[in-house]
């Protein structure tokens, strides 16, 4: 048994620094889809995250066309200038640069970019992928994909190689908003009875469409992201392809609906990815979903900070809703830390402490260091009030209850 405050902040850390996490969203793909798997020093430098941070000490000459009309060398080579040697690299995207880099044994003090890239250039991705799951200590991460996007279908259909470790998402974005024409072609294309003047109809064959891609891709879920202005109910079409196609669709495929929202799109389009920015959104529109389809399984991550207490009471009141991550600009060490604080207070460990969003394969690596080490410290303050408080939890509790915020209460949810 645990005798004192010390021996139990030793148990705690162990565990987070040990427990084998479930990265429940990435945009990572497998190795045999080509260059879709980004991985290596020159993508990790460019993350859009940290084009984004370039662009705002950049000087006013390097212009977004300019930038994107570079190699991915020279993009690379800006932003290290400008955010690693002549500014610190003290933002939570350039620190996770360097904490991959050193992670994986590379000189980051001798700060010699082209050595760190001649290493990359030395590593198979087939070796290197389980290479980087190990050091992240991860049993499996969820991809992202495009069921509507033609150059991911292609892969998809040829039928490659996926390793184990990474679980398909039909990502559905374009049924939603102004990709819906394109789609409603692509699935008539594929034999489905669809039109762009959506009826009941055209509802079912999505469903069928949506039931269809499942039992070929077998996600852990479908999922989307809506902007801040996300709305749902009344008679609007997005409410009738939620309520007769999506949720019937995910419900049929037994697998849960996944929720992003509150980017806001477009902000700044010269930035491509790196361009959206947040939103405060409306979460009485995701409890009119939850109140209506309580057959279903619900999975929600929210983009802005303001909406995080509001989203967690949702949470107690409903069992098919399940949180997740601490997504985007979210996953900084203030609000990681203030966000799980908040979920275990109120929701002891019924939620998933993080996901990585890597888009980068060796982003896992640091993403998932950061957010150890920010999860142990709070998991270290509530279990000693606990002991305070007369309990004795066993250091098995205790690697029970971490996993449980690692990926076991998610694996918990889906089998619900
Ligand atoms: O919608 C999403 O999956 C977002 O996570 C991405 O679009 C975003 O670019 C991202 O990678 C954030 O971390
Ligand atoms: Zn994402």
């Amino acid at each position: 048994m645990i005798e004192d405050a010390n021996e139990l902040a030793s148990a705690v850390r162990k565990a987070v620094e040990t427990v084998v996490v479930t990265d429940v969203h990435t945009h990572l793909f497998p190795p045999s889809h080509g260059d879709l798997l980004l991985w290596g020093a020159d993508e990790v430098l460019t993350y859009h995250y940290l084009v984004a941070e370039l662009f705002t000490v950049a000087p006013r000459d390097l212009t977004y066309e300019k930038f994107w009309a570079m190699p991915k060398t020279a993009q690379a080579d800006l932003v290290w200038e400008h955010l690693f040697l002549k500014r610190g690299a003290l933002s939570e995207a350039t620190r996770g640069a360097i904490t991959t880099f050193n992670r994986l044994g590379l000189d980051v003090a001798g700060r010699d970019l082209d050595s760190i890239r001649k290493w990359f250039a030395e590593q198979k991705i087939d070796e290197y992928l389980p290479k980087v799951l190990e050091l992240a200590n991860i049993d499996y991460a969820v991809m992202t994909n495009g069921i509507f996007s033609a150059e991911q279908v292609d892969f998809w259909q040829r039928d490659l190689p996926v390793p184990e470790c990474l679980k398909t998402a039909l990502r559905i974005d374009p049924l939603f908003g102004d990709g819906w024409e394109r789609v409603v072609g692509v699935m008539a294309e594929a034999g489905y009875a669809v039109k762009t003047e959506p009826d009941d109809k055209t509802f079912d064959e999505v469903r069928r469409f949506l039931v269809d891609y499942s039992a070929r891709l077998k996600p852990v879920y479908f999922a989307a992201s809506f902007g801040s202005q996300f709305a749902y109910g009344g008679d609007t079409a997005f409410t009738r392809l939620v309520d007769r196609a999506v949720v019937p669709a995910a419900v049929e495929a037994g697998v849960p609906f996944a929720l992003m929202i509150g980017g806001r799109g477009g902000v700044n389009p010269g930035l491509r990815d790196a361009g959206v920015g947040v939103g405060v959104a409306d979460v009485m529109a995701l409890t009119r979903m939850l109140q209506r389809h309580p057959e279903g399984k619900f999975l929600v991550t929210m983009l802005s900070r303001v909406n995080q207490h509001e989203l967690t009471v949702l949470a107690r009141k409903f069992g098919h809703l399940h949180l997740f991550g601490c997504w985007w600009f979210c996953n900084n060490p203030s609000i990681i830390e203030e966000m799980t604080r908040q979920r275990l207070e109120l929701l002891g460990t019924a939620f998933t402490c993080q996901h990585s969003d890597a888009r980068v394969l060796d982003q896992l690596i640091y993403k998932w260091s950061h957010s150890r080490k920010i999860v142990a410290d709070v998991l270290v303050d509530k279990y000693t009030d606990l002991f305070v408080a007369g309990w004795r939890p066993t250091e098995d509790e205790i690697a029970r209850d971490v996993r449980a915020i690692f990926g076991g209460s998610f694996a918990e949810f889906l089998d619900k």
